[in-house]
């Protein structure tokens, strides 16, 4: 008999991946977690019957979530992460040298746990020294910081279930004060494709840009998240994304990347007209 995993993407359109083999599946205190073993996208987790990670296409979620910041601004030494349970940004960022302090905040220990027995390409870097793990809610997190960090990073589930707290007005603002005065906001910004999704990101886009000087987003192609096409918000105090880059900095680092190049930074912010006219 055939296993599928099925995401309903909206109520009209599913999106199903054969499976091979189940192999973590788990109810915590805060979400249904799976663990699935597929031939074409290798290992996926997914959480309360989203995916979050597949072997096979997370390197660009994850590099595009991280070089993007990190090369805006090549002096950014403290990073707060906040979810990011399954730790493929936080090994995007261990690869920076220049980074002395990474703090993650992520609600739900047993996703950590999770990926660590089953995904270790993702999670292979948790247990960095620069590494700080906090199994807090990272609404409440953020309240508390006052100028600390030169980068925090959403990475975060979509704004429903756990993840709906990071896409708040309230939780801008405690980021905006948790920046140093250079500081850079990224996050996960969904998809517009479907228009199921356009209100909350919309209503998620406004409140970013009632904070902070300088806004943008940026998109990449996803396979396996709705539609494909998916966005990133980046906000920041002081550092325009493409005003202020210096592609040649990032590339003497000499970091191999499978997915993000400084080319592709530019491009990345060039986005389609249908965007455009919603944010
Ligand atoms: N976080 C964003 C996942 C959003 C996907 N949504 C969905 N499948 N409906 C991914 C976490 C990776 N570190």
């Amino acid at each position: 008999m055939e296993l599928w995993f099925t995401e309903q993407h909206t109520k009209d359109v599913n999106f199903s991946i054969r499976v091979e083999k189940q192999l973590y599946s788990s109810q915590s205190d805060f979400q249904k977690i799976d663990i699935f073993d597929t031939k074409e996208f290798g290992k996926i987790l997914t959480l309360d019957g989203y995916i979050m990670v597949t072997e096979k296409d997370e390197f660009i979620y994850h590099d595009m979530i991280t070089h993007v910041p990190m090369a805006t601004n090549p002096n950014i030494k403290k990073v707060l992460v906040i979810g990011a349970g399954d730790g493929g940004t936080i090994r995007e960022l261990t690869r920076y040298s220049t980074i002395e302090q990474i703090d993650m905040v992520e609600i739900d220990p047993m996703v950590v746990s999770a990926c660590q027995e089953y995904i270790p390409q993702t999670a292979c870097k948790l247990t960095d020294e620069r590494v700080h793990i906090y199994y807090e809610d990272g609404l409440k997190f953020v309240r508390t910081k006052n100028n600390e960090y030169d980068l925090v990073i959403v990475d975060s589930t979509d704004p429903f279930g756990p993840g709906e707290g990071l896409f708040t007005k309230e939780f801008y603002g405690n980021c905006y004060n948790a920046l140093t005065e250079d500081g850079i906001l990224v996050n996960q910004h969904e998809s517009t494709f479907y228009d199921e999704y356009v209100a909350t990101m919309q209503r998620a886009h406004k409140r970013i840009k009632e904070l902070f000087p300088v806004v943008g987003v940026y998109q990449a192609h996803i396979p396996t998240y709705p539609s494909g096409h998916w966005l990133f918000g980046f906000a920041s105090k002081k550092y325009d994304p493409i005003k202020d880059f210096h592609a040649d900095q990032w590339n003497q680092l000499g970091l191999i990347t499978k997915y993000y190049n400084t080319d592709l930074h530019v491009g990345a912010f060039a986005v389609p007209n249908y965007v455009k006219e919603l944010l």
